[in-house]
């Protein structure tokens, strides 16, 4: 294994988990079809305090329209469920689809938190979309950020936080108690892993990534960002382990070499479209959310670059 007992942030992760009691974070799952994102909301049955991970704002990139039915039916279980939201956490700037942290966030409070190398990805792409001075480019757009080891809790839920770059430079697996919620790293069993040709993505990082998470006990339940329904399943799954992933994940069950996985995860890359609306999210995402500011109109525009990416 990479990383064994060295690993101290992953020591204190494995010591959380095999202390929290199974099952007492309460997850409710919401699957997001036409970007294939799956929402949580977890919280703390003692003391109803909760975070949402990775909030979707629908978006028609045909009208330039957004619209809130993902996100009003997070409010509603929510609203139902008596909840208070402390954290609005991102497990990176998403590609696919746009944030709705900030629409949540001013109907719910708590504060919008994603890993502290969100400031490289904000200097790629504010040079990418020649954001103005306005773009701070500093992290402060959010209202805080994690560094590797964090640790924080959610009413009496404990927190740690994992840096797992490779898919992005700034991505990051938040363990909930015995839950982790891994980003976009791996993926179900049968799908694999994540993408690592995005700006600073490396396969061999999100290789090393990928398996310091399955150094976690067998029995860790993980939850995953997307699901992609591979050929031969008919129904959207979120949820496994990392026994599980270890024995079958088709990209990195054990046994396969870092050597080996790069090989694939480069060749696979050169053959995957860029994600539908990856224009209009990074630029949307890098700012925690907010659209850019509107121009002398009362408008505000969202720039595809040209033969740029
Ligand atoms: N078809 C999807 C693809 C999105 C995509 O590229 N997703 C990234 C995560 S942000 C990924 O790792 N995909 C792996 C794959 O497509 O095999 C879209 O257009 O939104
Ligand atoms: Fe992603």
């Amino acid at each position: 294994m990479r990383f064994p007992v060295t690993d101290s942030v992953l020591k204190i992760a494995s010591i959380q988990i095999a202390a929290a009691q199974s099952g007492v974070p309460q997850i409710k799952a919401f699957f997001d079809e036409p970007t294939f994102t799956v929402t949580y909301v977890v919280h703390d049955p003692e003391t109803r305090r909760a975070a949402i991970i990775d909030s979707v704002l629908d978006y028609d990139p045909a009208s330039g329209r957004t619209s809130f039915c993902s996100a009003d039916a997070v409010l509603a279980y929510i609203g139902d469920k008596e909840l208070t939201i402390d954290w609005h956490l991102e497990t990176h700037a998403h590609a696919d689809h746009m944030s709705a942290a900030p629409y949540l966030q001013q109907r719910l409070g708590g504060q919008i938190a994603i890993g502290e190398h969100i400031v490289t990805v904000q200097q790629t792409f504010g040079k990418l979309f020649n954001a103005g001075t306005e773009f701070a480019r500093d992290g402060s757009d959010f209202d805080r950020l994690w560094q590797d080891g964090d640790r924080f809790r959610i009413g009496n839920l404990d927190v740690t936080v994992l840096h797992v770059p490779g898919h992005t430079p700034a991505c990051i697996a938040y363990v909930i108690g015995d839950a982790v919620f891994v980003g976009d790293t791996m993926f179900m069993p049968d799908y694999g892993t994540a993408r690592a040709d995005f700006p600073g993505g490396d396969a061999g990082t999100l290789f090393r990534s990928a398996r310091r998470l399955l150094s976690l006990p067998a029995t860790t339940r993980l939850f995953m960002c997307h699901d992609y329904l591979p050929e031969g399943r008919t129904e959207y799954v979120w949820e496994t382990t990392v026994e599980a992933e270890r024995k079958a994940n088709v990209h990195i069950h054990d046994g396969v070499t870092e050597e080996d996985f790069v090989a694939m995860r480069e060749a696979r890359d050169k053959t995957l479209a860029m994600p539908r609306l990856i224009l209009p999210s990074v630029q949307v995402n890098m700012r925690a959310g907010h659209l850019p500011p509107a121009e002398d109109n009362g408008v505000t525009y969202l720039k595809i670059p040209v033969n740029a990416v």
